[in-house]
């Protein structure tokens, strides 16, 4: 046994604040550090790096925020993004209500000014109670004063952000906290490993029962899979669920690809129909929100035509819109694993006057759209353009897609069949313009994949001086902006014949590819559908980073793309005037 005498204080090995929280962040499986570096935080950064933690530099927290939040989605581990006080913070917070609002795990570490100074207002340098202004746009928010809290602290923001719904965390950081000294051993005491962070949550058996008696009692049965269901990660069993009840399916936007688009049971090409004509609707891991017109009105049919059977992990979530005949609360593994043995091995498929009139619509809808692909309209229209994108994901199909714009994401999402799960990457529950390159970089950090991204030129905008960041770390990332000089249409005039262009306006010909080209990577304009090709092919074989400015024809959108519906018009308007 060792005699040896315990080491002075003088001696005692020390850590501090900084590597405290990246020594949390490492136990706890984190490798990769999203943010904008400055004070307080720009050593955290550099001590990370030399800590072997990959630190991402972004020109925007809320890029950075947008990437630490899809990093959460692909890996169900909450990705970080770290940001400076009060203007950096606010950058960020953009993002961590978005990846909230979506169910996106993230956790936003934000340095901050002293408690002391800011809770008596006296002016600190970038001043601001940032606590409290994160706390109604996250799921938890939390504050940390003293180096021996820095790891519960950490491991609560680990378990608010994955446990239950994920969603975003932000954590408070004070700038003194950083130089705190403590042992170096009672550090890493202090230290806490999440054990079990987001913990199976079994569905109770009678609302599987409940659930399995909607639906053996369905003449025109629906399943509706969501993002959660990307997001849970139970891919196979989602897709045994799906062939063994023989039931038709829509896939959500970001659900597209979980079971590939060409599945047969795959009835997205007749949505409509399926969402007026089906008798019971299970959804998986999808909210009745604005996305499905609340559950209710025209597109679904005559009033009181319709149950509705949800899996979800929030128990809130049921009856949100509608009454839910079956609500099922548990993550979607274990309630689909419980589906599954519960249907037994003699499950009766749907009618099939059910699915032979899906089919006889589906046809319908493909061929209405065959026509519009097969058209090499020049300049480009979207259909055009796209149709050489759909071959190029279907030729490589664990390429990640990221989608963004009005009529660029609306036709996108409708030409461009997924293959594989979370695999499309878009605006999500809020529409949101912006995610572009903070996806894009953070899917293929995350993923090793190569990264298409389609944007409509203003949708590149709100993100685009990223580019820089793409090229600085040699990412593997296609951009192809949809260049028809503005937002919706590219034809707006001043109304008034003024010099100034109308509000929805870009100059015209804009050269987003040299943008690309002035960062050191590639930067190609193409006007046709065949240089449009060979330009994506090159890019993602070469896997340089590489930026398409695609040509299209301004004339050839629509406003708002696919939901003009929600957009108010005056009524006061003359026709070519205001
Ligand atoms: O069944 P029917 O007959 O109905 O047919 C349907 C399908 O069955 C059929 N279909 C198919 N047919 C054949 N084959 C296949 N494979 C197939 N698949 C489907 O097609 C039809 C339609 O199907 P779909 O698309 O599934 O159904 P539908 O009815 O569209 O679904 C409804 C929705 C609501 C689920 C869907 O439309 C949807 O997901 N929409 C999302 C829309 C969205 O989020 N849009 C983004 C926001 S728009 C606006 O807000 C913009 N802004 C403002 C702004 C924002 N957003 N953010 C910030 C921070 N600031 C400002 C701005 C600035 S967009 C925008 C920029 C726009 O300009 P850009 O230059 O970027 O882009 P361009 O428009 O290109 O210029
Ligand atoms: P979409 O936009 O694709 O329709 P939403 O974001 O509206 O999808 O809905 C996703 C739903 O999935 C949310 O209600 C969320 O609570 C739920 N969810 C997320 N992860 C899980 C999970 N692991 N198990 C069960 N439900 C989940
Ligand atoms: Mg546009």
């Amino acid at each position: 046994m060792s005699t040896a005498p315990e080491p002075s204080v003088e001696e005692a090995e020390l850590t501090d604040g900084f590597h405290l929280v990246i020594d949390a962040l490492k136990l706890n499986g984190i490798k990769t550090i999203y943010g904008v570096p400055g004070i307080p935080i720009t050593d955290l950064g550099r001590l990370a790096q030399a800590e072997g933690m990959r630190v991402i530099s972004f020109r925007h927290e809320q890029n950075a925020g947008n990437a630490a939040a899809i990093a959460g989605f692909l890996t169900k581990t909450p990705g970080i993004c770290l940001t400076v006080s009060a203007p950096g913070f606010l950058n960020g917070l953009v993002a961590l209500a978005n990846a909230t609002t979506n169910c996106f795990p993230m956790i936003l570490i934000s340095g901050s000014s002293e408690r002391e100074i800011v809770d008596l207002q006296q002016g600190d340098y970038e001043e601001m109670d940032q606590l409290a202004i994160a706390k109604p746009l996250c799921k938890a928010a939390f504050r940390v004063l003293h180096a021996a809290d820095i790891g519960i602290g950490v491991a609560r923001a680990i378990r608010a952000a994955v446990s239950g719904r994920p969603g975003g965390v932000y954590l408070d950081l004070p700038a003194k906290l950083f130089g705190q000294v403590m042992e170096a051993e009672a550090g890493r005491r202090s230290l806490v490993k999440v054990i079990d962070p987001a913990p199976a949550q079994i569905p109770a058996p009678s609302a599987v029962e409940r659930a399995l008696d909607v639906l053996r009692g369905a003449k025109k049965p629906l399943i509706i899979l969501g993002k959660g269901a990307a997001y849970a990660q139970a891919d196979d069993d989602i897709r045994a669920l799906v062939e063994k009840s023989g039931i038709p399916y829509i896939p959500m936007s970001m659900a597209k690809g979980l079971i590939p688009d060409t599945h047969p049971q795959c009835a997205a090409a007749a949505r409509s129909t399926v969402l007026a004509e089906s008798d019971v609707v299970m959804m998986i891991g999808a909210r009745l929100n604005w996305l499905l017109s609340h559950g209710k009105g025209r597109q679904w049919g005559p009033p009181g035509s319709k149950k509705f059977i949800q899996i979800d992990i929030e128990p809130r979530e049921m009856d949100s819109n509608v009454e839910i005949a079956a609500p099922l609360v548990g993550d979607i593994g274990s309630c689909v694993g419980a589906l599954l043995k519960g249907m037994g091995d003699d499950w009766a498929a749907p009618p099939v006057e059910w699915t032979q009139s899906i089919n006889a619509k589906k046809e319908q809808n493909i061929a209405r759209m065959a026509s519009r692909l097969g058209k090499n309209s020049i300049p480009m229209d979207y259909h055009s353009a796209l149709r050489v994108l759909r071959d190029v994901i279907r030729d490589r199909p664990d390429a990640i897609l990221v989608n963004e714009g009005a009529n660029t994401l609306d036709q996108a999402r409708g030409v461009i069949d997924m293959y594989q799960p979370r695999k499309r990457l878009d605006v999500g529950t809020w529409g949101v313009m912006g995610i572009g390159m903070g996806f894009a970089v953070a899917a293929t950090i995350e993923t090793g994949k190569p990264v298409l991204a389609i944007e409509g030129d203003s949708a590149f905008g709100f993100s685009g001086m990223e580019v820089e960041t793409i090229c600085r770390y040699n990412l593997p990332v296609c951009v192809v902006v949809f260049n028809n000089d503005g937002i919706y249409r590219g034809d707006g005039v001043n109304p008034t014949g003024g010099a100034d262009p109308a509000p929805t306006m870009f100059v015209p010909g804009s050269r987003y590819d040299r943008m690309m080209e002035s960062f050191g990577g590639v930067g190609v304009h193409v006007t046709t559908p065949d240089d449009l090709k060979r330009a994506v092919d090159q890019a993602i074989d070469s896997g340089r980073p590489t930026l398409i400015n695609a040509v299209i024809d301004p004339a050839a959108g629509s406003e708002s793309g696919n939901i003009g519906n929600l957009n108010p018009k005056s009524a006061l308007t003359k026709k070519g005037g205001a």
